[in-house]
């Protein structure tokens, strides 16, 4: 890189480092030079400005709609009818037995059932799923904040991401990476609109929509939607799982960060 090409910030840093070489005396004086003050101020709100810019759209709400607008049909896709052994054995006992973990860098592992989920805070929502293929639907949501689950497991310092662990296999490989998982960062995370849903359309979350829980992130495209979430991990990085790329279709060509 150019010395010219340099971020002006750290081009500053580098002069005012260099005004420290000098000697205090001459820091200070350089510190109390109105011109060089308003230029370190307006080049410090600018990289605030930007950060904030960048940071406040990930953090807009994706719009949401009325009950007339409900899809009358919802599209399944992907997985509809898991049919992994562990699976087949929590549904048949309609879920009673299945517990959610929340583990990985985490201060306090948990282990929920789906009663002790409907009891923490919730939301819902009416959002517009739209797949990578093309089409869209609007449902009805209802779940538990991420935020809920991550609060009471107090995330380690060195947590970034938060990964998904899927219970269905939606493709037959030699490796064993045809599981489904998803991973989010933690401003996704942290997203007001990001939950845990165990209802649709005001009933229990369908078999063919990811019971008996499933995630909504919605500022992204429906392949990061995690269906037949059995754990949650806390993680530092997800270079090391499947085959590296954060997620199932990631794995296989698609973007990590599919906002929309
Ligand atoms: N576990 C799991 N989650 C999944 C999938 C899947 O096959 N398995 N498909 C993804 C894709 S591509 C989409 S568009 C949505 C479909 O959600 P729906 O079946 O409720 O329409 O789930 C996503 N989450
Ligand atoms: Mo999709």
């Amino acid at each position: 890189m150019r010395r010219e090409d340099q971020p002006t910030r750290r081009r500053l840093l580098a002069a005012l480092t260099a005004g420290a070489a000098v000697g205090l005396s001459g820091c200070d004086r350089l510190s109390q030079s109105p011109g060089w003050l308003s230029l370190l101020d307006s080049a410090e709100s600018l990289t605030r400005r930007a950060q904030r810019l960048l940071i406040g759209s990930r953090q807009a709400l994706a719009p949401e709609y009325g009950e007339a607008d409900i899809s009358k049909v919802f599209k399944p896709n992907g997985s509809v009818e898991p049919d992994d052994p562990d699976y087949v054995a929590a549904k048949q006992e309609n879920f009673a037995n299945w517990r959610l973990a929340v583990d990985g860098l985490v201060e306090k592992p948990l282990t929920l059932s789906l009663a002790e989920l409907r009891q923490l805070p919730a939301r819902t929502q009416i959002t517009r799923h739209d797949c990578v293929e093309g089409w869209s639907c609007i449902g009805k949501w209802t779940g538990t904040p991420l935020k809920e689950l991550l609060d009471r497991a107090g995330l380690k310092p060195n947590a970034r991401y938060i990964v998904f662990h899927c219970a269905d296999t939606l493709e037959q490989t030699l490796d064993g990476t045809g599981r489904y998982y998803e991973s989010i960062d933690l401003i996704d995370a942290f997203h007001p609109q990001t939950i845990l849903a165990y209802d649709m359309n005001g009933a229990s979350l369908p078999v063919e929509h990811g019971a008996p829980l499933r995630l909504r992130v919605e500022r992204q495209l429906g392949y990061k939607m995690a269906k037949y979430v059995m754990r949650i991990e806390a993680r530092e990085e997800f270079a090391s799982l499947g085959r590296g790329h954060g997620g199932f279709w990631e794995d296989r060509g698609y973007e990590w960060y599919a906002g929309i």
